[in-house]
């Protein structure tokens, strides 16, 4: 009886990644259509061993795109990580590829790194903090 319990529950934890996935690659498609224009977008660098961001305007609420280029001479990858947000990049980065992770960020904090080996320890993380627009912290999207 557990046991069933058990498979249905990870049969459902499958089909949500499994939607997630698919849903990911709709929303790539349809920001091709709308330009991007409503969207936060963040550059990031990853290399041995740091994550750099780099950002026109400072980070905010709202449908977020990272660019994410590794930079460096081995494997990275990315993980965003908050209050009910887990995302990681589809596939790893090989060196100087460049892939595209759309994150709808919200008011509060969220760890970012590189989940591979132990990169995270080596100094490959980060935390971010989402500010509402016009707080009166606001130039402080990240830190
Ligand atoms: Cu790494």
């Amino acid at each position: 009886m557990e046991t069933i319990k058990l498979r249905g529950r990870r049969l459902i934890i499958f089909s949500l990644v499994a939607a997630a996935l698919i849903l990911g690659m709709f929303s790539d498609s349809w920001k091709d259509y709308t330009g991007g224009q409503k969207e936060n977008f963040v550059r990031v660098k990853l290399s041995e061993h740091k994550i750099e961001f780099f950002n026109d305007k400072p980070m905010g609420p709202g449908l977020t795109v990272f660019e994410v280029t590794n930079e460096g001479e081995k494997e990275h990858s990315f993980v965003i990580e908050g209050i009910g947000v887990m995302q990681r990049l589809e596939e790893n980065l090989r060196p100087s590829e460049t892939r595209t992770i759309s994150v709808e960020l919200k008011p509060s904090g969220y760890n970012i790194y590189c989940p591979i080996d132990n990169h995270k320890n080596m100094g490959m993380a980060s935390v971010i903090r989402i500010t509402e627009p016009g707080g009166k912290d606001d130039e402080s999207g990240i830190y």
